[in-house]
């Protein structure tokens, strides 16, 4: 790797020599290395690489200008705000694409922290927060000029349309194995759906959303425990609000990791909800409209459907998509998610309380 990484570096002008190189294990597809250089006066300096997959990014380049607007709009309305600073290369390029069709990206390493979960509540507010400004920050930003990176992105009625005809294909004879899984998939496909038909037909407001909130995307102070910044702009497109809240609580609010094997410990806890819903809608409230606002739930429960299609869907055709830690990895999240769906059904009533009380408590 080290070859490739100074090469990669060379193509960048980065000056000095690599130190060390660290693989960065937590997305679940680009590739990423923390790569650090000793400059000429010894110091060190430390930038991300990433390479880019592009059997899920189709067209990178595109993924590359949606990013290059979007915080050079940033950059230029909050100048002093912390954005995202990625290199270029001798061509004015903010990336590389190699001789073998390897398409890389270098970024400033931001000293920071992040959370893969959090019992802290003023964390999980503090997501919230900095996943709602982010939005609120981007709602005068002209949406229409960025490429939709991966269409039908959070389309999920699609996404469960292409599950049903992947299960009548049964492409790898895994079918029968998860026959409990879809039926449960089966009986709540509508109401799953039913955000994204409300989308389509324009009865939801199109937003720029980030559409990858989970918690590990917002940079943490070490000291001070506020956010930064928020990172991974790969799927920023026009969507639904509510779909940002929700993948974040998905994710924030679930009692175990996002692949717990033993599914008894996977819940979806209420307290964090709440903390999370805190501070999102104290930053976006003033700008969402009460259709948005209204749905906050039903997004919660339909996005963790998806993704348990998504992760399923990827487990019946053969695992091309997401990065496996172990075989049976895509079913065992595809079941983590499916319990916590079904503990989000549970709880829906309880949930819908816990947002009107926090928009209560605002005014
Ligand atoms: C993928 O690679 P990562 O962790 O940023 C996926 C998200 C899923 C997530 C589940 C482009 O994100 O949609 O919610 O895994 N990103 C893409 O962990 O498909
Ligand atoms: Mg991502």
């Amino acid at each position: 790797m080290y070859l490739v990484l100074n090469m990669v570096g060379r193509k960048f002008r980065l000056p000095g020599e690599i130190y060390s190189v660290d693989a960065i294990t937590m997305g679940n597809i680009n590739s990423t290395y923390k790569v650090t250089y000793m400059q000429s006066d010894n110091s060190l300096k430390s930038y991300l690489f990433q390479r880019i997959n592009t059997h899920v990014f189709k067209n990178p380049v595109e993924i590359m200008e949606n990013i290059d607007r979007v915080t050079t709009f940033l950059r230029s309305k909050y100048p002093n705000q912390v954005t995202l600073h990625f290199h270029h290369t001798d061509e004015g390029l903010n990336y590389y694409l190699c001789e073998d069709h390897t398409f890389w990206r270098v970024v400033n390493y931001i000293d920071s922290v992040t959370f893969n979960s959090s019992d802290d509540a003023g964390v999980i507010e503090a997501t919230g927060k900095a996943f709602g400004r982010f939005q609120t920050q981007l709602s005068d930003f002209d949406g229409s000029v960025l490429y939709e990176t991966i269409p039908d992105f959070h389309n999920t009625k699609k996404r469960l349309d292409t599950l049903f005809s992947h299960v009548a294909e049964d492409p790898c004879g895994r079918v029968a194995e998860v026959q409990k899984e879809i039926d449960y998939i089966a009986s709540v496909r509508q109401k799953a759906a039913e955000l994204s038909v409300q989308f389509d037909s324009g009865e939801i407001p199109k937003r720029v959303t980030h559409n990858d909130t989970k918690c590990n995307n917002v940079l943490f102070d070490r000291v001070t425990k506020e956010p930064i910044v928020v990172i991974d702009l790969d799927t920023i497109m026009p969507g639904m609000s509510m779909y940002d809240f929700a993948d974040a609580v998905r994710f924030v609010a679930n009692t175990a990791v996002e692949d717990e094997p033993d599914t008894s410990k996977v819940f979806f806890d209420t307290e964090k909800f709440r903390a999370f819903a805190r501070g999102f809608i104290g930053e976006t409230y003033e700008a969402l409209e009460p259709i948005e606002i209204s749905s906050l739930v039903r997004a919660t429960f339909s996005i963790t459907i998806e993704l348990a299609a998504r992760f399923l869907d990827d487990y019946i055709t053969g695992d091309h998509y997401f990065r496996l830690a172990y075989p049976k990895h895509n079913l065992v999240r595809a079941r983590c998610q499916l319990k916590l769906a079904e503990d989000i059904e549970r709880k829906w009533d309880e949930l819908e309380w816990i947002v009107s009380d926090v928009i209560n408590n605002k005014q």
